[in-house]
């Protein structure tokens, strides 16, 4: 195991000294980045020397858009996707035809990996277009032969139609939008055993454990975890395994590494924890050598029961930029939602808001049940203390808390809004 292990990572070094070459011959930026570290191509002779290079953000992407960051002339690109920003400059990402064909192979195997085959029939809520989700799942089912419903997303009596009369077999969307389509057929009175789902692959934003068992609930499917993002080709980087302890991030095609807050302590052996780093192994059109996502993950290359050697990443528990500080406190979205999702009574959305009067006020609007909405006043009260309670427990921080009825918060089609900042109109 360790010697497969050490061979895999002997592999790795060697695409990356290649892909080093490759971006300082085709890349002006990337040349200019390694010569301002003092590096030529030839000082990274292996893995080892992975930390000697200069990171990448998505600020450098911005400043080069549109095509500053492009390893090959543009009659070589077939594709572009691209994300958008609260800036305002979106990030840009080319594909070739060999990068498109190697993205739906990453999407195959993550779908192999929850169990698809052939057979499955593959309903795709993702959005198409510009947003990666939608074409990335789609071509990884058809790459896989099996049957793709490209609903996109929208539409939800629609796509609930579908999921029924088509008999899907497997949901690839938002989990929040998950969360939509199960409340939905719950208040059409639809049962669960109408539908012939058996799993999910949920992605694109960030979810809890107590969220997992709610959507599993709600669809009666079994719901695994993908991740990716636009600037490393889209979904299919990273995907759950049937024991849910982690995502398998493909080391073929990705060295993985996390950095502490300053970039200083960084690790590749699997004993990290911090932000995620990614470089890709065999991107063409634009290949990022330490990219640094914001996400915050640990990895591990520890066995797992599954079989595959591919490292973990532990799920995206938020960004480093989703931090929220309030009078003080580092507060995570995710820790929120799972206190709320655990408690009885309380509905599939929420919104955190924060405000500044004096000092910061965290105000969260929790939509209750149907069931609750129409007890007794003393079941909400009882309802609203449990919740300020416990988050005190959590954060030791007061919050405010509104109940409100169902339906009052708004539904995403794609990844949810949930913060409000309103400090930063201020
Ligand atoms: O969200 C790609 C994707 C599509 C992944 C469909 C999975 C499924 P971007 O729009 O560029 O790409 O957003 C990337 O979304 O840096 C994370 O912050 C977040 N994210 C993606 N997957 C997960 C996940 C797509 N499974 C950003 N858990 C990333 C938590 C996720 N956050």
């Amino acid at each position: 195991m360790q010697k497969k292990i050490e061979e895999i990572r002997k592999s790795q070094g060697k695409l990356l000294v290649k892909n080093v070459k490759y971006s300082w011959d085709n890349i002006p930026y990337y040349k200019q980045k390694m010569k301002e570290a003092g590096l030529k191509p030839e000082d990274i002779k292996g893995l080892e020397d992975i930390h000697k290079l200069p990171f990448l953000s998505k600020a450098d992407l911005r400043y080069h858009y549109p095509y500053g960051l492009i390893a090959t002339p543009l009659d070589n690109v077939v594709r572009f996707h691209s994300s958008s920003g609260t800036t305002g400059i979106p990030t840009v990402v080319p594909y070739t035809k060999r990068d498109i064909e190697l993205w739906a192979e990453l999407n195959k195997r993550c779908l192999e990996t929850v169990g698809a085959t052939h057979k499955d029939i593959v309903q795709v809520s993702y959005g198409y277009g510009l947003f990666t989700g939608g074409l990335g799942l789609h071509y990884g089912a058809e790459r896989l032969g099996a049957a793709v419903i490209p609903t996109s997303s929208g539409n939800t009596m629609r796509q609930i139609k579908i999921l029924k009369d088509m008999k899907t077999t497997t949901l690839a969307c938002t989990p929040s939008y998950a969360l939509m389509l199960s409340e939905v057929i719950k208040s059409n009175e639809m049962k669960v055993d109408e539908l012939s789902l058996k799993r999910g692959v949920f992605g694109a934003e960030p979810w809890s454990e107590n969220m997992r068992k709610r959507i599993e609930k709600g669809l009666g499917l079994e719901a695994f975890d993908i991740y990716g993002l636009t600037e490393l080709c889209g979904p299919g980087v990273g995907i759950e395994c049937s024991e849910h302890n982690g995502l398998h991030t493909w080391s073929d095609h990705f060295i993985v590494e996390t950095i502490d807050k300053d970039g200083n302590k960084t690790d590749v052996d699997g004993e990290g924890k911090g932000e995620l780093v990614f470089t890709t192994l065999q991107r063409e059109a634009m290949p990022v050598l330490r990219y640094r996502t914001k996400d915050l993950s640990w990895i591990t290359w520890e066995e797992c029961a599954c079989g595959l050697l591919h490292p973990r990443i532990g799920r995206i528990t938020g960004r480093s930029d989703d931090m929220l500080i309030v009078r003080g406190v580092n507060v995570f979205p995710s820790q929120i939602e799972e206190v709320l999702m655990e408690l009885k009574g309380v509905g599939d959305h929420y919104q955190i808001i924060v405000d500044r009067d004096i000092l910061d006020k965290l105000m969260i609007k929790v939509e209750v049940t149907n069931e609750i909405f129409s007890d007794s006043i003393s079941e909400l009260i009882s309802l609203e203390k449990e919740i300020k309670k416990r988050l005190f427990e959590m954060l030791s921080l007061s919050v405010d808390v509104e109940l409100v009825e169902p339906g009052q918060i708004p539904r995403p089609e794609g990844k949810a809004k949930r913060v409000i900042d309103l400090r930063k109109d201020m």
